[in-house]
């Protein structure tokens, strides 16, 4: 199934290795900064799993999943050694030689997966300053086996336990949804079952004028959970809620989450040094669905998105640029149509 059906998502335009842009003054402004009121929620996992009333952990949480559908993880249990480890050769990788990265470079380009520059579908697409790595980790039918052999080894085992245990992690936040939102674990869990695992990992060079560039552009993530790990510590992610950009700052052994395709967000660069993020998106597989759960539609709540096969699903977010606009927009159910499924 899904080989085939993979290969057609998410092709991309050859583009430019940032590293090897001409070194010219840059010219057009794009992005403007304000200070921002809010901050991100943050949810202590220890706290929620053992059902500390004092932190109102669930009610929390439940508010972070539907108000901002983005928070940061602490005390996730996630092996930090596995973590640390991912971390250093994710930094190890970035630092080969160019020539070195060139040949993952080649073993990505037009594929999906490999070192290249962004989700590139138009000529006039704004390219992100950034180097991006991308895997499909699981089901394990739908890697690229040359890529695979193409990695150093050391960072092949890295990435192989890291992530397995994030989808461990991935698991445990579910069941903590599905207790929020009082639908059974299994419900939940079914759809996941063959789940689509992918990693982007980025390496966002010093910009000499970083307000100049973008270094991820705003998108929304496709359906399911992000969980997304800012490596070397430095600032760089921004979201957008309620016209507002709010940086998120980057707490020690936090895990940034974001629900699937929920809020626009993008990442900055700076002059000072680089940036590395690694992104754990974890969806339902191809063969899966991405819809309303239908416990939770009723006459008087009912459905406000259509349910879709998730490789229907995802051929139309892949065909959009990143650039904004969430895909949910384009599949809400409109209210004439609701009125009919009434
Ligand atoms: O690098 C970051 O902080 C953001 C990464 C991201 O949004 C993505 O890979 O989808």
């Amino acid at each position: 199934m899904a080989e085939s059906k993979l290969t057609k998502l998410g092709s991309s335009l050859p583009v430019p290795i940032v590293q090897e842009l001409p070194r010219e003054p840059l010219t057009k402004p794009s992005i403007s900064f304000k200070a921002a009121l809010h901050q991100v929620p943050v949810i202590d996992m220890q706290k929620l799993i053992s059902g500390d009333t004092m932190d109102l952990g669930l009610d929390k949480f439940h508010q972070a999943c539907k108000e901002w559908g983005f928070f940061q993880l602490i005390n996730h249990g996630a092996n930090k050694s596995l973590v640390e480890k991912m971390k250093t050769q994710l930094e190890g990788l970035f630092n080969l030689p160019m020539e070195e990265k060139k040949k993952l470079y080649m073993a990505g380009t037009r594929k999906y997966g490999g070192i290249r520059a962004g989700n590139v579908v138009s000529e006039d697409q704004k390219l992100d300053w950034a180097e991006l790595f991308f895997l499909n980790m699981h089901p394990i039918h739908m890697r690229k086996p040359h890529l695979f052999s193409a990695l150093p080894p050391c960072f092949g085992e890295a990435v192989e336990d890291y992530s397995a245990e994030l989808r461990n992690l991935a698991t445990r936040i579910f069941e903590q949804m599905a207790t929020s939102l009082r639908l059974d674990f299994n419900e939940i869990k079914e759809n996941y079952e063959q789940g689509w695992q992918s990693m982007r990992m980025k390496y966002y060079p010093p910009c000499p004028q970083p307000e100049l560039v973008i270094g991820l552009n705003p998108h929304s993530d496709a359906g399911g959970l992000t969980i997304l790990l800012q490596v070397n510590e430095m600032e760089g992610l921004q979201i957008t809620k309620d016209g507002e950009s709010i940086p998120v700052k980057t707490l020690p052994d936090a895990f940034v989450v974001n629900i699937g395709d929920s809020l626009e967000h993008r990442a900055t660069v700076n002059s000072a040094k680089e940036r590395l993020s690694i992104a754990a998106f974890y969806s339902p597989g191809l063969d899966g669905t991405i819809g309303p759960a239908p416990r939770l539609v009723t006459r008087e709540n009912p459905a406000r998105f259509k349910t879709m096969t998730s490789a229907d699903y995802y051929k139309g977010y892949f065909a959009c640029e990143l650039r904004g606009k969430s895909y949910l927009e384009v599949i809400k159910i409109q209210q004439n149509e609701e009125l009919k499924n009434k």
